[in-house]
């Protein structure tokens, strides 16, 4: 069945992430029935490789739909969640759902100094659009030791490459970089994306291109 989702994911340029069992006791989100859920698969994006897909469904729509990439992103898994017996939740639903602590436990991941997980193939070029619930275990294998670049990365260039510091040892500034982002100094950030995660080394094929970049910055930027 695994596998058959994961093709259901890909005809969209999407990626099934991985996914572990609930420990027993744990509090989890609701299955399709309304019943706990037993199981998670996360469904996310390596570099921009949904884009197309998403310009292509936003083509023959009203260039006015709030979060459109959200928008996409639900139509999009809520049909394979329907085909596979699963209920699809949002990275947006709220209250937030612990997407990130998911996909440490799904691949093995630890955050890099920007808070952005760092994969070792894709580096912060990579997202989570979704997940399917299920209320049923599902056989997995035993999640790969991954090796965390960020432990090698010596110089640390996304701590020093914006110009008002919004990452450091104290966490994400978030008042500090939208106020960059959206004023006079900005353009860059606005155009191609944030200066710190552009200074990162790692993978770098899988970079989103500066389209993309700025459509997720004016999103985050409220522009
Ligand atoms: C709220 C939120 C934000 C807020 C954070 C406010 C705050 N200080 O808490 C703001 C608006 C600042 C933010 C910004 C960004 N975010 Co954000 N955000 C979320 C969201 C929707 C909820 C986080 C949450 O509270 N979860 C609930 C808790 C219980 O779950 P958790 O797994 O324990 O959450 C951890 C993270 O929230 C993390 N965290 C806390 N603060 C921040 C700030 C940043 C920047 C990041 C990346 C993580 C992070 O620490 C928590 C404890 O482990 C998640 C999606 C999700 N559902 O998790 C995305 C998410 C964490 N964000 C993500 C990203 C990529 C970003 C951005 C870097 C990119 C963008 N959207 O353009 C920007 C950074 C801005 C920039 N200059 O580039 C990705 C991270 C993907 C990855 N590869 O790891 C997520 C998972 C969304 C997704 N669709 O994939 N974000």
């Amino acid at each position: 069945m695994v596998e058959d989702i994961a093709a259901a994911l890909a005809a969209h340029g999407l990626l099934l992430r991985g996914g572990f069992n609930f420990a027993g006791g744990e509090e989890t989100p609701s299955g399709l029935s309304g019943a706990a859920a037993r199981s998670v698969l996360l469904v996310g994006q390596a570099g921009a490789a949904p884009w197309p897909h998403f310009l292509r469904w936003r083509e023959g729509r009203s260039q006015t739909i709030a979060d459109p990439l959200d928008t996409w992103s639900r139509e999009v898994i809520g049909a394979v969640a329907e085909t596979f017996g699963a209920r699809a939740a949002s990275p947006s639903d709220t209250p937030y759902l612990p997407f990130q602590q998911w996909a440490m436990q799904a691949e093995g991941l630890k955050p890099s100094p920007l808070g952005i997980l760092m994969h070792p193939q894709y580096g912060l070029w990579h997202a989570y659009r979704g997940a399917l619930l299920f209320e049923d275990e599902i056989a997995f294998g035993e999640t790969r030791e991954v090796v965390h670049l960020c432990d090698a990365c010596v110089d640390k260039p996304c701590l020093k490459s914006c110009p008002v510091d919004a990452y450091s040892a104290d966490g994400f500034a978030h008042g500090t970089c939208l106020a960059h982002v959206r004023g006079h100094n900005g353009a860059p950030c606005r155009t191609g994306g944030c200066l710190d995660r552009n200074a990162c080394p790692y993978g770098a094929a899988y970079r989103y291109p500066p389209e993309v970049q700025a459509f997720h910055m004016t999103a985050f930027a409220g522009l």
